[in-house]
């Protein structure tokens, strides 16, 4: 790997990677060669050797090669050379004095992605895109967040499970669902694995987690939404109420930060220009109605007044907390339950509000959470409240006729999650492969 050549000693070496760039000067070339996780400067020619006052470039003693003039950005090449330290090469300290150059896969010498193309030509390329150390680096941080989320979940005993994605109901809302044909018949792509998670509390799994894709059929071309995202997912059982779920949320949220400061908080700093905070605990908890308030007060008005908050008042009550708490995070409390699903379930004392929230991160929704209503009767009546096909919803409110325990989870966008981690202008930087209205390829 090229990151550990620093910390060798000079001596033949042998690395492989792919030309980030050919400098071809009439008496030495110079390659840089990068890998996932570095780059070096290879160098061919420009050795000194006592000179000839006959010949002026006597000096120079070994010759430029076609191979190198030839090679073209993105081929990937095996190197092997004298490893040299040198204080004065900018890349790493260190440079590679090629003794032979492999053409292992050679590129096509048009490079479709320029520097400063626009993101829907580094999308038809992204696999070129995605070798730019930038994008390498968002992946490695979502491969690090997760697994310190799933640490955390292990650690309280909780199972992974993987939930189906082809479904025969809606889960959320049916207006951004995706229909497919199913042989004879047709299947809905699942926009959350909601009502499977559910099911784990009724098999008496307790506590479990999922990390997969969910689909919404929705037509916005916003910078947060995509038509396939990556759904982080927990449930559990026996909450006293939603404060249990946010509880558990804050905790992962730490670890999953903490985690990656911890291991990419330099690189960061260095190719996004950003200092990961890590956020105290608790999040500050305000209730929706009150959020409304305070961003009215601050001169904006949510348009309806039974509505969520929409973007624009995320952002407003993101920069009061900012402004009041010092934090990137708020969770807006306690939605009314006009606007909530039937599966949420209502405050005893107040059964126009739910036991929900909305988590806001710099001033954007990342997750939605919930205790879920597990008393059969209730929620039977809450799916009828809402106009909901008893029948299609069957297979659900089965698991409780059987019993469930009080429960509670929530469902977080992970792409989401790092585009505003690491202050990304759109979830198309952060998404492996970007799915939207207009873009199923690659
Ligand atoms: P909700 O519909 O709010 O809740 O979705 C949860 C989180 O998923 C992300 N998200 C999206 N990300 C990108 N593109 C989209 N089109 C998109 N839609 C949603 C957001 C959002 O906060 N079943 C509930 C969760 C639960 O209560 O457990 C649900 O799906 O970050």
């Amino acid at each position: 790997m090229i990151k550990d050549l620093a910390a060798r000693e000079d001596g033949t070496v042998r690395v492989s990677g792919w030309v980030e760039k050919v400098r071809d000067q009439r008496y030495v070339q110079f390659v840089v060669l990068r890998d996932e996780t570095g780059a070096v400067q290879l160098v061919n020619g420009g050795v000194l050797r006592e000179p000839d006052p006959e010949n002026p470039r006597s000096d120079i003693l070994v010759p430029r090669t076609r191979t190198i003039s030839e090679l073209t950005h993105g081929t990937f090449v095996t190197v092997t050379g004298e490893l040299q330290h040198n204080e004065r090469v900018k890349l790493g300290g260190v440079e590679i004095q090629i003794e032979e150059i492999e053409v292992v896969a050679a590129s096509l010498p048009d490079n479709p992605v320029a520097d400063d193309s626009g993101i829907d030509v580094r999308l038809d390329w992204r696999f070129l895109d995605l070798r730019r150390p930038e994008q390498n680096l968002v992946f490695r941080v979502q491969t690090t967040f997760l697994h310190a989320l799933r640490q955390v979940w292990i650690d309280h005993g909780f199972i992974e499970v993987q939930t189906p994605k082809l479904m025969a109901s809606a889960s959320e809302s049916r207006a951004e669902l995706f229909t497919v044909e199913y042989f004879e018949g047709q299947a809905f792509l699942a926009q959350s694995p909601q009502f499977f998670k559910q099911m784990a509390q009724a098999a008496g799994f307790g506590g479990i987690f999922e990390v997969g894709p969910a689909f919404r059929a929705d037509p916005s071309f916003t910078s947060r939404h995509a038509t396939e995202f990556t759904s982080v997912d927990c449930e559990f059982s026996w909450v006293d109420s939603h404060e249990d779920v946010m509880e558990l949320h804050e905790e992962l949220i730490v670890a999953g930060i903490t985690a990656v400061k911890e291991k990419h908080g330099a690189e960061i700093e260095k190719l996004f220009g950003i200092e990961l905070e890590i956020p105290s605990r608790p999040f500050p908890r305000i209730p929706l109605a009150e959020a409304k308030e305070i961003v009215k007060e601050r001169g904006y008005e949510v348009p309806r007044a039974d509505a969520d908050m929409d973007p624009e008042g995320e952002r407003q009550i993101a920069a009061y907390v900012k402004e009041k708490f010092g934090h990137d995070f708020v969770f807006l409390t306690d939605y009314a339950w006009s606007i909530r699903p039937f599966y949420h379930m209502r405050h005893a004392e107040d059964q126009s509000l739910t036991k929900s929230y909305d988590l806001i991160y710099n001033g954007t929704e990342i997750s939605t959470g919930a205790q879920r209503e597990h008393r059969i009767e209730i929620l039977e009546q809450q799916a009828k409240e809402k106009g909901l096909d008893p029948e299609e919803l069957g297979f659900y409110l089965d698991f409780f006729r059987y019993g469930v325990p009080p429960h509670g989870g929530f469902g977080m966008g992970l792409n989401r999650v790092l585009m505003l981690m690491l202050k990304q202008s759109s979830i198309r930087e952060v998404t492996y492969l970007f799915r939207g209205p207009n873009r199923l390829l690659p």
